[in-house]
């Protein structure tokens, strides 16, 4: 069925009617996003029950996706796009005196993921589903998304993001599914009259967890998939008995400790904090969601025994690790299981997909902290540790160096990542080069012991967010070139664009579009800021989380370069560009956040220098997150993926900017490897070390002195930051960062060693870019040879090879 204008607002009068008692004319903004929203949501809840009920009668096996984050943006155009009513939709949004862009404005980003990781699991989403995969997403429904950012005097200042306002129209509370998590108390072990073992707990506390369900349509297929975000709620409201002796506080306050679980999700990407509420986290997610799955199969099939043939966990990072104790836990304490039976099951159960190598962010969490909140989970991983010690002592012929290295438990430490090894039928990296590093660095002795569980999936974004529904005027364009609209469902398609490579007509209309974009989105910044952009430079673009690793410093340090000489040198050849950053800190990670008052810094000077007009702009754009990424993508022009090699595992957002025709300045790490691969030398500006060159180069001794020393472009640009700027804060702290290191190692991630090269390949790109015709071109190519970057591809990749479920054939 598709819906009309005339059905879609009758529904929606409808509901403003019987959910708002409000008419047309009373109804404002926000009742208007809220009855589209439940219209949409009913039309999917019919496609639910049909997909549910198609799962059950199949005996299908079940992908379920467990994840800490969702980073899922705005949902009313997505699902109008994937349920074919985004025309209908807008007409009678107009039709009712509304203004349809501006209601699609007023939804907030769904919030519930830090970066990269989060936003992977939400575009896996929509692959799953649209390529009919019986899944679920799972995680946590956090009241407080990631913070909204402020820029106060250059500086980032943290905001609550309360998105539940409008943003729980898309939620089903399933209350009658509400799951029991146990924290804390004393572990007994009992018989009973049979001779039969229990476990039983004494003291400690339940929380419940409640199941706010988002229904996730797919394109073009009725399949419908949800994502399973869990609640947390006492399930003592008060405590009468302090209650009656007039201790109020008091007698809320297991509530509150109930709810503080699901209040705010942790802002630190890439980085692991031994935090307790972050463990309670992770154990109140995955416990829920492993009782939910085994009652259901329960229901169903009446015995466990065929657990994992019915059902895969892939683990998103080692997160929802503790998934593997509790399901152990449930076979053994609730379901009589043995030992040897109970492994067997969870072993060919679940799968793991690492997706950081960098040290800080493994997670070793201190077993006091374990064995005093999950006192039951922690014999369990005791067990579980002491067996693969075993068996890792035999095997590597009691060499103790290995056998320590590869622990799960050691020093007083549980280390999730070797849990995942141990335990998981699978372990996969997210690029080429990242499962290469996890076989030959990482997890080098575990690959040894077990070649056959290591794969590698390469990452890859929702192409029809990231490219139809985003950027309709390159959509339109790929359909005239392609001939219709193929490449939603076979993003291969897109290389059918290569015929145009030389086709006047087309690379012109691809450059109106590009600068069609760039004035629509300068329009938005002047009407959100006030700054005005020069849409005649090249949109440089570097948008990411701040990270040292990432080196938004780098690119600084070269645009301060470009300052020195456009002010000092009057012969300085250079084509002009827009340098647009936009970077969320983590709020406790000091280091990052003095770079984003750095950028600001910088950005007033340069923008008010006269000497810089119409050549040199630098803007940071406050708040980045999904939507405005969805505004910024179509209008890039030049991508800015400069990692130190070996340490980024993949990038999605590279994939994204190549998809809207930018082209990419970047190291040959992550998935910038498999871009260039496929593009070859001349369609990517490459420049930098090479993962095994940074790792010989530390090996033989880095010094960034020598670099200050011997060039005296980086001196001249060093000195500056300490001097500083305009506003006269100095940087001193990040030249002796880069020069002679604090606490850690100086220049720790290359940015002198590398600099020269990545200034060359900047004058390379600007070269290009004077020649609009080959520029157009290279972009085009990008286009064109993006489509193994989508989502689809890689969600086919995990179903064949580790999932073993069916995809929809085309
Ligand atoms: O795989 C998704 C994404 C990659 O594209 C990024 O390169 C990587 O940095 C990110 N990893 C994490 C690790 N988080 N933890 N812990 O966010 O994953």
């Amino acid at each position: 069925h598709t819906y009309t204008k005339t059905e879609l607002t009758d529904l929606i009068v409808g509901k403003l009617r019987r959910n708002f008692g409000r008419d047309v004319d009373e109804a404002t903004g926000a009742h208007m996003f809220k009855a589209c929203a439940l219209v949409l949501r009913d039309i999917m809840s019919a496609h639910e029950l049909e997909t549910e009920d198609r799962v059950k009668d199949t005996h299908a096996r079940q992908v379920h996706y467990l994840s800490l984050e969702f980073l899922m943006g705005r949902s009313l155009m997505k699902n109008a796009y994937n349920l074919g009513v985004v025309e209908p939709l807008t007409e009678a949004i107009e039709g009712l005196g509304f203004n349809a862009a501006d209601l699609f404005e007023t939804e907030p980003d769904a919030g519930l993921g830090n970066g990269g990781l989060g936003r992977l699991a939400a575009c896996y989403l929509d692959s799953m589903t649209t390529l009919d995969i019986p899944a679920r997403g799972y995680s946590i429904c956090y009241e407080l998304g990631i913070f909204k950012q402020k820029i106060v005097d250059g500086q980032q200042v943290e905001l609550a993001d309360n998105w539940l306002g409008l943003g729980d129209a898309w939620l089903i509370p399933k209350v009658d599914e509400t799951e029991t998590v146990h924290f804390g108390g004393k572990v007994k072990e009992q018989w009973d009259e049979n001779g039969r073992h229990r476990v039983v707990y004494e003291g400690g506390t339940d929380v419940l967890a409640i199941p706010k369900d988002m229904e996730i349509a797919g394109y073009g297929t009725d399949h419908v998939n949800v994502l399973r975000l869990w609640d947390a709620k006492s399930p003592v409201p008060v405590d009468m008995s302090l209650y009656s002796r007039g201790e109020y506080l008091k007698a809320v306050e297991q509530q509150a400790m109930a709810e503080v679980i699901a209040k705010v999700l942790y802002p630190d990407d890439n980085h692991y904090e031994g935090k307790s509420l972050r463990l309670k986290q992770q154990y109140f997610f995955v416990s829920a969601t492993a009782q939910s799955i085994v009652r259901k199969h329960r229901v169903q099939y009446g015995t466990l025994r065929n657990f994992h043939q019915k059902h895969v966990i892939q683990i998103n990072d080692t997160h929802p690790t503790l998934v593997i104790p509790e399901l152990m836990r449930i076979l053994l304490d609730e379901e009589g299981y043995g030992w040897d039976e109970a492994w067997h099951i969870v072993t060919h159960t679940v799968a793991y997909t690492n997706h950081t190598v960098m040290i800080e962010a493994l997670e070793r969490w201190p077993q006091e902290l374990v064995s005093t909140l999950l006192p039951r989970i922690w014999e369990i991983i005791l067990e579980i540790s002491g067996r693969w010690q075993n068996r890792l002592t035999e095997a590597f012929h009691g060499d103790m160096s290995k056998v320590e290295h590869n622990a799960i438990v050691w020093g007083g430490d549980v280390r999730m990542a070797n849990m995942c090894v141990c335990t998981c039928f699978a372990v996969n990296g997210v690029s080429a080069l990242h499962s290469d590093i996890l076989k030959k660095d990482l997890f080098r002795d575990l690959y040894q012991l077990t070649p056959e569980k290591f794969q590698n999936v390469t990452n890859g974004i929702d192409h029809r967010r990231w490219l139809s529904e985003c950027n309709p005027k390159l959509d339109a364009l790929i359909r005239d070139c392609t001939g219709g609209d193929d490449y939603l469902l076979r993003p291969d398609a897109l290389k059918k664009l290569e015929q145009f490579q030389d086709d006047a007509g087309v690379l012109s209309r691809l450059q109106q579009i590009k600068a069609e974009n760039k004035r629509s989105f300068a329009a938005y910044v002047a009407r959100e800021s006030g700054i005005l952009l020069n849409t005649d430079a090249i949109f440089d673009v570097q948008v990411k989380r701040l990270h040292e690793y990432k080196r938004q410093l780098l690119n600084v340090l070269h645009i301060i370069y470009l300052y020195q000489h456009i002010k000092n040198d009057p012969h300085f050849q250079f084509t002009p560009r827009v340098f647009l950053f936009g970077a969320k800190a983590a709020p406790g990670y000091a280091v990052a956040k003095q770079i984003i008052h750095l950028i600001n810094s910088l950005a007033a000077t340069v923008n008010a220098d006269p000497a810089c007009k119409d050549r040199l702009q630098v803007v940071f754009l406050e708040n980045y997150r999904v939507s405005l990424a969805e505004k910024l993508m179509p209008a890039s022009e030049l991508s800015e993926q400069i990692s130190t090699a070996g340490k980024e595992a993949s990038g999605t957002g590279n994939m994204k900017f190549m998809m809207n025709g930018a082209l990419t300045i970047g190291t040959l790490d992550g998935a910038n490897v498999e871009m260039h691969e496929v593009l070859g030398d001349e369609n990517i500006f490459l420049f930098g070390l090479k993962a095994h060159e940074v790792q010989e180069l530390r090996h033989r001794g880095y010094k960034p002195y020598e670099y200050y020393m011997h060039s005296g472009d980086l001196k001249a640009v060093l000195d500056q930051l300490t001097r500083g700027f305009d506003d006269g804060v100095s940087y001193t702290d990040i030249t002796n960062r880069l020069l002679f290191g604090a606490g850690g190692s100086a220049d720790e991630y290359l940015l002198l060693a590398d600099f020269e090269s990545y200034r060359a390949a900047h004058q390379r790109a600007g070269q290009v870019y004077l020649d609009q015709r080959q520029w157009n071109r290279v972009s085009l190519l990008n286009i064109a040879r993006s489509g193994i970057f989508a989502a689809d591809r890689s969600i086919r990749d995990y179903a064949g090879n580790i999932w073993k479920v069916p995809t929809k054939e085309l």
